[in-house]
């Protein structure tokens, strides 16, 4: 702990351990003991507005169209794009995030514990991405990452990282773009895009007049956001009522066996130009949810960036 009273009589670079960092050691060398001079480079604040709308818009007109829309940006939906991402750099994906924080549910392992726990064969995912984990003794059949945290930030700068990939954060997905199948049948409707609004305002149509949304297209949209609550299952439930899917089949009962096999080998096209992973799929399926263990969560990403690929690899 550095306090004031070091400072003072020491020069940073002696009172801070940052563990042979190189980067943090010159950066030392560059501030440590100079902060009577220091000063900000000058700025303008329309410059920051600008720098920050031209930006923003720039990305809302790019992905306008996009190849591939992922809903949600929980511990399935990153895990997609992460996978995506590495395996395509030449396709444009934009993540639709509902929260301000990406992340979903994987922040903590479960309840307020910060361990995460993923039965293998998992560990593959976490060896590609370069996350530690350990190996417990007693319990063969899982690895632990030491934080949940760990995972997820790993993850979402990965993710954030590849430069065909936008997030579009504090936004939600409130419909579906559809388009009628040639057969007049609702279960062949093809899904060609999202709907999009920001989330503040999702939450007020109840009390505002209306506020029109935002649309993207494309030809694959990949629906990860959870089991069902006030945010998830978006999409399962909207299949269902405009009666492309004749009824949920309602996630059932903690089963950790029987559930991540199930996620994982049913991750799939659910209605054309749709997929859907990780826990929402547990509502199509009628299938159980598995509690606090993500070995599940990450492979479903798998599943469903590779159920994704294969539309552009006809
Ligand atoms: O905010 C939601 C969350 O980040 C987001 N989301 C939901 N509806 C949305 C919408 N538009 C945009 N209409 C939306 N975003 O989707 C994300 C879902 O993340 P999650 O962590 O809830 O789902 P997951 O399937 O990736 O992971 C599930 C983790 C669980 S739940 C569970 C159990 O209950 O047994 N076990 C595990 C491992």
């Amino acid at each position: 702990v550095v306090t004031k009273t070091d400072l003072k009589v020491k020069p940073l670079s002696e009172v801070i351990t940052v563990n042979g960092e190189a980067s943090q050691v010159k950066l030392l060398e560059q501030f440590g003991g100079k902060w009577d001079s220091f000063k900000f480079a000058p700025i303008r604040e329309s410059q920051v507005s600008r720098a920050m709308t031209r930006r923003y818009f720039s990305d809302l007109d790019k992905y306008a169209e996009s190849d591939i829309v992922i809903i949600g940006a929980g511990s399935c939906g990153l895990s997609t794009a992460y996978v995506l991402g590495k395996a395509r750099p030449d396709l444009k994906i934009a993540i639709i995030e509902a929260n301000v924080s990406p992340g979903g549910g994987a922040w903590l392992g479960g309840q307020l514990f910060s361990a995460m726990i993923l039965r293998k064969p998992a560990d593959a995912f976490l060896n590609d991405l370069g996350v530690p984990f350990e190996e417990d003794p007693a319990n063969p059949s899982f690895v632990v990452v030491k934080h949940a945290a760990l995972l997820t930030s790993t993850l979402l700068s990965r993710v954030l990282s590849f430069p065909n990939i936008k997030l579009f954060n504090a936004t939600s997905v409130e419909d579906l773009i559809t388009r009628p199948a040639a057969t007049g049948n609702p279960q062949d409707t093809r899904i060609a895009g999202v709907v999009t609004n920001w989330t503040l305002v999702t939450l007020h149509h109840d009390d505002q007049s209306c506020m029109d949304p935002n649309t993207i297209n494309a030809p694959v949209v990949i629906s990860t956001t959870g089991h069902d609550g006030p945010f998830g299952a978006f999409s399962a439930k909207r299949l269902v009522s405009m009666a492309a899917v004749e009824k949920l089949g309602g996630m059932r009962g903690l089963d950790m066996n029987s559930a991540e096999d199930a996620i994982v080998k049913n991750t799939r096209e659910v209605t054309k130009g749709l997929i859907i992973g990780g826990m929402e799929l547990s509502e199509i399926d009628g299938s159980n949810r598995m509690g606090p263990t993500f070995g599940a969560m990450v492979l479903s990403g798998v599943k469903a960036a590779e159920e994704a690929l294969k539309v552009f690899d006809e």
